[in-house]
């Protein structure tokens, strides 16, 4: 066992263990603060016994915060999640969730409704539901991910509370769910704040809401809580790994039925066991051959089930090598937005159009900005074969000299690793996104690329950087966080926010850094359907011209490992107030907000293509 991987092993569980629910006060006490963090995450809860709770609920619009706090600012016995009616004619109870509008789950609000277009606050959500309590069994409640602030409640006690609108928390109700009608009601506020992951400045909508999926699962008393499972580095059959248990300590048995390979550990007193397997035979996961493999994990009386691909990845000098050979990354950014129709993309159907667009541009890998997406895009990913940069919204300027923003940022990294790490698709995790030069930002990024680390040995770590120029036409990279990555991620609009498109031919690139870089945005607007000369802004033919500099301006990057230009499709960013032009949209889509493809999008097809031949890429 690579002594990396048990560190992990025991991190995690520490985490788990860190995270475990506080107890409850009974429905009727005063409720307040009586919201613990969530459980441990449950890896793989959509492959477990599962109720959805997804469709229609109830909403409350509560913009002062009504349903929370009383009028002298103190959270309240009596609020919105105790779900009164009132008890006889003279009781006053003043809001109605049966009486109230509804919107759908999953999904953000601002785009289901008119009124709730610019919304940032709080809404309530609250729905019924009959459930038969499996005997024996443990109860949690998985919210896929809640922007941005949420706390939880079950037929009228508190559950718990999670900040962080990107990244999947379960929390567990066990003695709270009963046989028949139950009642949950989920606070939901994303009004920004300066403190928090992201801050209060973002390019991108603030879409609130309960924005993925929600799920009841049942579990054994004695369950398997987590694993991973992954290729040892420089081996090409020894699977590597670790399991935690929760509740107790139960063998378990790792099988892979197609390699006919089984293996039963004991789990030692807190319930984790690490694994190695021998796996002759196995054809390892690659975007060209993106085989999965059926793993069974047996424990506690029930079965798990996993599609896992096995691959190494790492980095050698200017580097990166899968499955020990070097990649180029043929890629492109995009945003969680929803294909083809407005707001936040949550479902398979939205990861399958999306990624689809990615490989018609002949690409191998997607950046994932600028924080965690939905479980649905790793999964396709995975299938389908493409490379993916995951990254948590560590965005401009953060609260660097907060400690309470920097655990912050933490944990949503945790989510973030737990919640994929058995993803093949993964290979990088990114710490965040242009951040400034300072000491207390380097002191915050060190950490968490130090996190990241510690919490996965398997995968590099990178960010966005930004850069310079050292002299009139020579970009230099020298970001002191670039000595702490593994691969340096860099960002440059040359002819957009500097300078014109054909200026990009001319200038030169240096790196202080021994490592591989990929230029993880480059760009400009376009209005689909908009045409006019190559130095017209906001043409179709302008981002294309740009396009093709930047071509000639990377292909003489000696370190370049990879590109994902700004950005897969249109989305919707509130700083984007030019009227006919942009229209609350940043418009460096390559594919409209309706799906039409622009000029650049087949320049960039074609770059890619001529990547792929082997050919000097043009
Ligand atoms: C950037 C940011 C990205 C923006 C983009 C732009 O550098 O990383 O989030 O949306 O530029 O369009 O300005």
């Amino acid at each position: 066992m690579n002594p990396r991987l048990a560190g992990l092993g025991a991190i995690l569980l520490l985490a788990a263990a860190l995270m475990r629910p506080v107890p409850l006060p009974a429905a009727g006490a005063a409720p307040e603060p009586a919201l613990g963090p969530p459980a441990g995450l449950l890896a793989n809860i959509e492959h477990r016994s599962t109720v959805s709770l997804n469709g229609t609920w109830h909403v409350i619009v509560d913009p002062y915060d009504n349903g929370y706090y009383d009028y002298r600012h103190q959270p309240r016995a009596d609020g919105f999640f105790r779900n009164a009616t009132p008890k006889d004619k003279r009781d006053l109870v003043e809001y109605d969730f049966a009486k109230s509008d509804t919107l759908t789950v999953p999904g953000d609000w601002n785009s289901q409704k008119k009124e709730l277009f610019y919304y940032e606050g709080t809404v309530w959500y609250q729905r019924s539901f009959t459930y038969r309590k499996p005997a024996g069994r443990r109860v949690f409640l998985g919210v896929g991910a809640a922007n941005y602030l949420s706390r939880l409640y079950v037929n009228g006690a508190p559950v718990c509370e999670h900040e962080g609108g990107f990244t999947a928390f379960n929390c567990e109700v066990t003695s709270l769910v009963r046989d028949g009608e139950n009642v949950v009601v989920i606070y939901v506020n994303n009004q920004r704040r300066r403190d928090a992951v992201p801050t209060d400045m973002t390019d991108w909508w603030n879409y609130g809401g309960l924005t993925r999926d929600v799920e009841l699962v049942d579990v054994p008393a004695v369950f398997l809580e987590d694993y991973f499972l992954q290729l040892r580095r420089g081996s090409a059959a020894t699977i590597e790994g670790w399991v935690t248990m929760s509740g107790g300590s139960a063998p378990v048995t790792v099988r892979i039925p197609e390699l006919k390979v089984e293996q039963r550990i004991q789990t030692d007193a807190a319930g984790s066991g690490s694994i190695r397997i021998e796996a002759p035979g196995l054809e390892r996961w690659s975007p060209e051959h993106p085989r999965l493999y059926e793993v069974e994990l047996e424990a506690g009386g029930e079965i798990v089930r996993d599609h896992i691909g096995f691959r190494t990845v790492e980095v050698r000098g200017r580097d990166i090598l899968v499955n020990g050979s070097p990649v180029f990354l043929r890629g492109i950014c995009l945003h969680e937005e929803a294909p083809l129709r407005s707001g936040r993309g949550w479902s398979e159907q939205d990861a399958t159009t999306l990624l689809g667009w990615v490989q018609e541009l002949n690409a191998n890998f997607a950046r994932l900005a600028h924080y965690p997406h939905n479980r649905n895009m790793a999964r396709v990913a995975d299938r389908t074969g493409l490379f993916l940069w995951s990254e948590i919204p560590v965005y401009w300027t953060i609260d660097w000299e907060n400690p309470a923003t920097l655990a912050n940022a933490k944990r949503q990294l945790a989510e973030m690793i737990r919640r994929d790490k058995n993803r093949a698709s993964v290979i990088l995790w990114s710490v965040g996104n242009e951040t400034p030069l300072t000491p207390a930002r380097l002191s915050f990024m060190t950490a968490l690329v130090n996190a990241a680390h510690e919490l996965d040995p398997s995968r590099p770590v990178t960010a966005a950087l930004e850069t310079h120029y050292a002299e009139p036409n020579t970009k230099i990279i020298d970001d002191p966080l670039g000595k702490v990555l593994d691969v340096l991620g860099c960002n440059e609009y040359v002819g957009w926010y500097e300078r014109t498109p054909e200026d990009a031919d001319a200038i030169t690139w240096k790196t202080v850094y021994d490592k591989p870089l990929v230029m993880s945005e480059f760009g400009g607007d376009a209005r689909a359907g908009l045409h006019g000369g190559t130095d017209e802004r906001w043409t179709e033919e302008y981002q294309e011209n740009l396009y093709r500099h930047q071509f000639e301006m990377l292909n003489k990057i000696d370190v370049l490992r990879g590109t994902s230009p700004w950005i897969l499709m249109d989305f919707r960013s509130p700083r984007r107030v030019l009227p006919g032009i942009q229209d609350n949209y940043n418009r460096k889509g390559l594919v409209s907000d309706t799906g039409v493809r622009k000029k650049a999008f087949f320049a960039l097809r074609d770059f890619y293509r001529a990547r792929l031949a082997g050919q000097p890429p043009r």
